[in-house]
Formats: C-alpha cells, sequence, structure tokens
C-alpha cells in the first residue's frame, strides 16, 4: 500500500514510483518493485518494450556479449525456460525475450506506452515530481527512476542539408519496424562504430552497391557467433547461479576473453600464443586478453599492432587495406568491436569505402551525398553516428528542482551523481545504469538488476523509516565523481575521442562518463553505503 498523502493531478494518477523506460531496466523495476509491494507504474515512448532493442532493429544488430551472460538473472525459472538459439543473439530474439519476460511477469499492466517523458518538475512542499509528457498528460509520484537506458539518445545528424536528400533515410537507432530491401540499390551507411559494423556487414549482402562512409577506422575481431550448442546450454543451466555470481564478482559481470597476465610479464611468444587464443575464440576479448591493455602504451600496442595483422590478412586490397586499419588511437578506448565477416565485406565487388578524412561530406542534396570529391548518388542513406552516451535521455527530459534549477545546469561542468543514482540537490530521482555509476561498463543487464535492487531496497528502507525525500549530499557526489574521472585519468581512455568520456558529441564536456573500477567494486561499494544506512546520501 502507498504511504504517501493523495495529490491530484489534472489528468495523471499520483504513484509511488514513476519509472521511465521500459528496456531491460525499466522491465525489471516494474516486476521488482510491484512484487515489494509499491504502487509502480512505467512511461515508455515506444509502443511496446524492448528501450534500444526495440528501436535498433537495423539489420545485423545483435549483442556482442554472449546471451547467456546478457540477459537477466533476477529469476531462476526464466533462466532455466528460455532457450537462446546462438552465442550471440540477434535483435529480433533479445526483443521477443524481452517480450516474454514482460508477459510472463504480467507487467504490461503497469506500463504505459506511446508517452515519452518530455520533462519534470519537483515540488519542495509536497516532495513529489510531476512529470509531463508528449502527449500533454501529466504524472505525479513520489519517486522517479530513470531507466532511460546509457546508449539510448541517438547523435543526432547535423549535415548541411539533411533532410534535402529524397531517397530513403533511416537512423540506425531508430529503424521502421517493417520490411526493407536493399536489391539492387545504391545504399550508404554512415558510421563505423559496433553499428555500422553491423549493419554494413548485412546489407552488404544484399546491396546493389554499398558506400560505407568511414570517418575513423574500429578495431575489430571475429565474434565467432555460432548456433547455441544445447548440451552445453543445458549444462550451463544446472548451474547458472552459481556461473551468475562467479560474473559478477568479476569486472564485466559477463564473460570475456582474459588471459589474467600482464603483457609486461610475458615474453612476446607468450603473448602471441595467448592472442592467437583469443583470435580463435572470439569476440571483444583482445581489450581484456592481458590486465594492462588499457593502462600501459607498450601492451595496449602490442594488442593493436596484432589486430591491425589480421585485420591486415583480411583485405585484399593493399588501399582499402590502409584506409581500413585503425592507427591513432589505443585500442580499447573506443568501444571494442567484433564482426561476423565485416572486413570481409570490403572484398566483394558491391562495397567501397569512402574515406571522410581525405573527402569530407560537404552536404546532403537532393540525389546524394555532396563530397569534397564530388556527388555521391544513392536510393539510402542510413546514419549510425552512435549515441550522446550516459547522460543524453536525461538531460533531454532536464528535470527541475523544488529551487528551479535544471539538470543541464548542475551538470554543465560534466555530470556529477553519487554512485551513479542519484544527483545532490535533485531528491527522489535516482538513474538505472546512471552516469559516473557502472553503467556501460558492465553488463547492462546485470547492472540494471543491480541497480533497481539497490533502489528498491533504499525506497523500502525509506518508507520503513517513515522518510519522504531522498537525496546525495554534495560532499559524497564530489568525492565519488572525482574518483571516477581519476580512475579514468589512470587509463588510455582520454586519449581519444568516444562516447565512454563525451568526447564523440560536440561540445559536450569530456570525462570518464562511467565507473571503471569492475563490477564485483562497485557492487561491494553500493552494498556498503546501504548497509551504513545510506552514508552520504540525506533522508527527511
Ligand atoms: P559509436 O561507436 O559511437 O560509432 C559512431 C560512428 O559514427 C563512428 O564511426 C563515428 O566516427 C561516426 N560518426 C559520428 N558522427 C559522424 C559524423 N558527423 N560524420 C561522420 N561519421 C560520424 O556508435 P555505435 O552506434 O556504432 O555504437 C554505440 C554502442 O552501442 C556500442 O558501443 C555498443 O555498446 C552498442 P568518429 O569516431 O566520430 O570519427
Amino acid at each position: 500500500m502507498s504511504n504517501i498523502s493523495a495529490v491530484s493531478t489534472p489528468s495523471g494518477a499520483n504513484r509511488e514510483v514513476i519509472v521511465v523506460g521500459a528496456g531491460f531496466g525499466g522491465i525489471y523495476a516494474v516486476h521488482r518493485f510491484r512484487n515489494q509491494g509499491l504502487d509502480v507504474l512505467c512511461l515508455e515512448a515506444a509502443p511496446d518494450v524492448g528501450g534500444v532493442w526495440y528501436h535498433n532493429a537495423y539489420p545485423g544488430a545483435r549483442c556482442d556479449l554472449l546471451s547467456i551472460d546478457y540477459s537477466f538473472s533476477f529469476s531462476e525459472e526464466l533462466q532455466r525456460e528460455w532457450s537462446w538459439s546462438q552465442r550471440y543473439s540477434p535483435q529480433p530474439e533479445i526483443l521477443e525475450y524481452l517480450r516474454h519476460v514482460t508477459d510472463r511477469f504480467d507487467l504490461r499492466r503497469s506500463m504505459v506506452f506511446d508517452t515519452r517523458v518530455t520533462g519534470m518538475t519537483y515540488d519542495d512542499d509536497t516532495n513529489l515530481w510531476t512529470l509531463t509528457t508528449h502527449r500533454g498528460k501529466t504524472y505525479t509520484a513520489r519517486y522517479v527512476v530513470l531507466a532511460t537506458g546509457p546508449l539510448s539518445a541517438p547523435k543526432e545528424p547535423d549535415f548541411p542539408g539533411y533532410r534535402d536528400f529524397k531517397g530513403e533515410l533511416y537512423q540506425a537507432s531508430r529503424w521502421p519496424h517493417r520490411p526493407i530491401s536493399f536489391e539492387g540499390k545504391r545504399v550508404a551507411v554512415i558510421g563505423t562504430g559496433s553499428t555500422g559494423i553491423q549493419a554494413i556487414t548485412e546489407i552488404a549482402k544484399t546491396a546493389g552497391h554499398l558506400e560505407v562512409f568511414q570517418r575513423t577506422p574500429a578495431f575489430s575481431a571475429p565474434a565467432h557467433n555460432r548456433p547455441m550448442n544445447p548440451q552445453e546450454f543445458a549444462a550451463l543451466k544446472e548451474r547458472y547461479p552459481d556461473y551468475r555470481r562467479e560474473m559478477k564478482a568479476g569486472f564485466l559481470g559477463a564473460w570475456i576473453y582474459a588471459s589474467g597476465k600482464n603483457a609486461a610479464d610475458l615474453t612476446s611468444a607468450e603473448q602471441r600464443a595467448i592472442l592467437d587464443d583469443f583470435w580463435r575464440t572470439g569476440g571483444t576479448g583482445y581489450v581484456t586478453a592481458f590486465n594492462d591493455v588499457l593502462i600501459n602504451e607498450d601492451a595496449n600496442k602490442i594488442v593493436a599492432d596484432y589486430v591491425r595483422e589480421r585485420i591486415a590478412e583480411i583485405i585484399k586490397d593493399p588501399v582499402l587495406r590502409e584506409k581500413l586499419t585503425p592507427r591513432d588511437y589505443p585500442v580499447g578506448t573506443r568501444r571494442p568491436c567484433c564482426d561476423s565477416g565485416y572486413f570481409e565485406s570490403f572484398n566483394r565487388d558491391n562495397v567501397s569505402l569512402v574515406d571522410l578524412r581525405e573527402t569530407p561530406i560537404v552536404r546532403f542534396v537532393e540525389k546524394g551525398i555532396e563530397c569534397s570529391d564530388g556527388l555521391h548518388e544513392l536510393d539510402m542513406i542510413i546514419v549510425a553516428l552512435g549515441f550522446d552516451a550516459l547522460t543524453g535521455a536525461a538531460t533531454a527530459i532536464d528535470p527541475v528542482n523544488g529551487r528551479g534549477e535544471h539538470l543541464n545546469e548542475a551538470w554543465q561542468d560534466g555530470p556529477r551523481t553519487y554512485l551513479g543514482f542519484g544527483v545532490a540537490g535533485f531528491p527522489n530521482l535516482f538513474f538505472v545504469n546512471g552516469p559516473l555509476g557502472l553503467s556501460a561498463l558492465g553488463n547492462v543487464p546485470l547492472v540494471a538488476e543491480h541497480d533497481v535492487d539497490w533502489i528498491g531496497d533504499c525506497i523500502g528502507w525509506l518508507k520503513t523509516n517513515g522518510k519522504s525525500r531522498f537525496e546525495a549530499t554534495p560532499a559524497s557526489q564530489e568525492a565519488w565523481s572525482q574518483e571516477v574521472v581519476a580512475i579514468g585519468a589512470r587509463t588510455l581512455f582520454m586519449k581519444t575521442p568516444s562516447w565512454f568520456t563525451g568526447g564523440n558529441i560536440p561540445g559536450k564536456k569530456r570525462g570518464m562518463l562511467a565507473y571503471l573500477g569492475g563490477m564485483g567494486n562497485f557492487t561491494a561499494r553500493c552494498r556498503a553505503v546501504a548497509e551504513k544506512g545510506y552514508e552520504g546520501f540525506i533522508a527527511r
């Protein structure tokens, strides 16, 4: 039962908790909060659950952590009954899974779809948030949990004349839910991050001609995706809880190739043997093959050289080979990619590369893209420019506190949070996978579960203790934020612009946006804070 006083609003009911977003985080939040007896409502902008797995329906989209990891662990029954078809499941299967979870736990009745939260304001007198939506309807709640996703706000294209193009124009991260044919068409993909690499590999198979517009070449290794081995999967299910515990105590919350050794302590032959073993295994584990890849420039170069050599072996054309080889940033400091034949795509006659460092885009025009070398005539353009990561979804809502201060102002020098959960001066506002938390530097579904459990316990504790206002202290927030930034500064991450550091968005303040200390350490820190009566937060 709710213990909050009734406050009527013009159109929306008053809730104990409103969760924004129905992706991995929001789905579990509704389940968890409802199970603990909270009155919860989830608002979702899309017509269905799924979050990024609803929107990123572009060809070739799949997770690049193993599906046995990239899935919920909260229900042993769910873990046992669900079967993944592949090691790295494709987007339609992940979406089907999230729909299954939603229906299996009867969560839809606590969700409102097609409703984008456009703003939220706190009232210091009632200690309630009022949320406005694009439908003009308002909702009021004691607590708001932003489960809006760390990689959900697309980087919007700002190419001159973007809308002048008269052919088919798609954003990979807002892919339409209808069949789209590439057959016989002149297609362009702009962007060669994880998204571009997946889409390019798939679209190359059927496009009449595919032009890849690349600004920065990517490191990528084979995923070695394959059908799930049913015997192996059945055996895992027998020990799934132990397996999950092991993963959660580690760095990522998921299996990734790692030798556990420093490259610096090994002979070249030993290093080589480990990297060969990694390459046969596949995935993104080249960045964790040695412990020191992301902190030691020499170790980093050993891995980068190895990946460059492997890439060179794949690409036949020497000019293309050079252009596609990443050389000017440390491996792993931009999100590592893995693929199912990306570099091989460039050996096809119907695929060509536009190197934007040589021939930058001038403008979009009716018939295609004008680069400095002239017009590229196209039937279809797909932009895969990445995301305003970690902060973009929250700053789009831009919560306003009881003193009229905007979150965007509070974060103008970069985001500040305590443990990624809360912001000083913004009471009763929680983040799942929030900035400066573990967030996207862990296995997102498990980080979401952890964060939701922590928040659920916290709200339960507030209720038990008769408190109705909860926020981080400025001092704890500052100390934590500085720690996150300091850990980042000890690594090679700051050496290149990427979404990890805000460097992919023009004008965004640079700084490490997530905690690099690993899942085991992060969850221990959060637990310690809770056990000490939410030390570093003020409850009134
Ligand atoms: P990423 O990894 O940020 O990649 C975006 C790509 O788009 C990258 O190659 C960028 O090149 C390119 N880009 C961005 N803006 C432009 C402009 N204006 N012109 C040309 N090229 C541009 O995003 P993804 O969506 O691929 O992956 C995001 C995460 O989703 C991924 O890491 C997984 O965690 C899931 P640039 O580097 O800016 O030169």
